[in-house]
């Protein structure tokens, strides 16, 4: 009896300073690093492990998870509204013709309902994946805030206003980032995802054409003529054929993207100007001398991108399937 009044004694006052802590920790507000560390552990480990084990089967997962990511983010916030499916969702929308990647997400989710079910929203999931996907393609870790919840409505006529074009010009990308609270900077930053990738020849074909004669006429003045050939070649097979966006180091997440927006060798119209223009050629430059202050800031930006427009608290729902809503 008297061991189990000392224990009642003393687990009292425990319990009130565990609650205290838990509720002054940052873990345990809505949006924060961390967020899962109490009600499943296990999360972001799982999420790793299913990137990784994709990743080895097919090397072209990490970039479908990243662009995926952007969509996602861009249109109605980092909500995984990208992910449903059905009549008029943000997939039907041709602007996703190169998205890829659910199938990791998919499988990511059943794990984690396994293990704690109806916890680890599926906008967590695509936020986490993409950012492993980063660290496993050789670029930075960053540790992101997680607590995103998963939202009810998926439009495809949300996509094109919100979303980066490949022909857009630098005052058409601003606009676009200022609206999501993003900079000039993370534009440039974030633009360094087009390090690992590929893309189909429709996507640029607008800046380079090829006559019934073979000879080629180039819409991109300041394009890398030998470049450009190369890539008309590439494109003969038709406008379904791709390219690698960085066929340098296609599959390693490094600073070559910088180098070659330097060597007038930029894939999209998107890519070119952030060379051409005075306002973000400092930072092509730095970033193409300097691969640690390219990974420094990635980290900041990549942050801000994947905390746009997160719906938190009793906003939206945590799904039990990421492509479709609850109920
Ligand atoms: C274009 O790229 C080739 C190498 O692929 C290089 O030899 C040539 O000098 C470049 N042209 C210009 C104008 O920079
Ligand atoms: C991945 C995905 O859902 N792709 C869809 C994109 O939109 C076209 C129609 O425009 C669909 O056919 C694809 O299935």
């Amino acid at each position: 009896m008297g061991d189990a009044e000392a224990i009642l004694r003393f687990r009292e006052p425990m319990l009130l300073l565990f609650v205290i802590l838990f509720s002054a920790l940052p873990f345990s507000s809505a949006f924060s690093v961390g967020f899962y560390t109490f009600s499943c552990p296990t999360a972001e480990f799982i999420v790793r492990d299913t990137v990784r084990s994709a990743t080895s089967d097919d090397p072209t997962i990490p970039a479908k998870l990243l662009r995926l990511l952007f969509h996602d983010c861009f249109v109605d916030g980092c909500d995984a509204s990208v992910l449903l499916e059905g009549d008029g969702t943000e997939r039907v929308d041709p602007a996703n013709a190169s998205l890829g990647g659910f199938r990791v997400l998919d499988s990511a989710k059943r794990v984690l309902e396994m293990f704690c079910p109806g916890i680890v929203s599926c906008a967590d999931v695509l936020a986490l994946a993409a950012s492993h996907a980063v660290a496993l393609t050789g670029g930075p870790e960053v540790r992101i805030a997680t607590g995103r919840r998963d939202g009810r409505v998926s439009a495809a006529s949300n996509v094109r206003p919100n979303i980066i074009d490949t022909s857009f010009t630098l005052d058409q990308m601003a606009s676009l980032f200022i609206s999501k609270g993003l900079s000039l900077d993370d534009l440039v930053v974030l633009s360094g995802a087009h390090t690992i990738g590929s893309a189909h020849c429709s996507s640029f074909s607008d800046r380079i054409q090829v006559d019934s004669k073979g000879k080629l006429t180039f819409n991109a003045p300041s394009l890398n003529h030998s470049y450009a050939a190369r890539l008309a070649k590439l494109c003969a097979a038709g406008a379904a054929a791709s390219v690698k966006n960085d066929p340098e180091t296609s599959f390693l997440f490094d600073n070559q993207y910088y180098k070659n927006l330097m060597a007038h060798e930029g894939l999209f119209q998107s890519d070119s100007v952030l060379f051409d223009d005075q306002r973000t050629r400092t930072l092509v430059e730095l970033f193409a001398n300097d691969e640690g202050s390219f990974f420094d800031r990635w980290g900041e930006s990549f942050f801000k991108l994947s905390s746009i427009g997160v719906k938190t608290g009793d906003e939206g729902e945590i799904r039990h399937s990421c492509s479709s809503t609850n109920d």
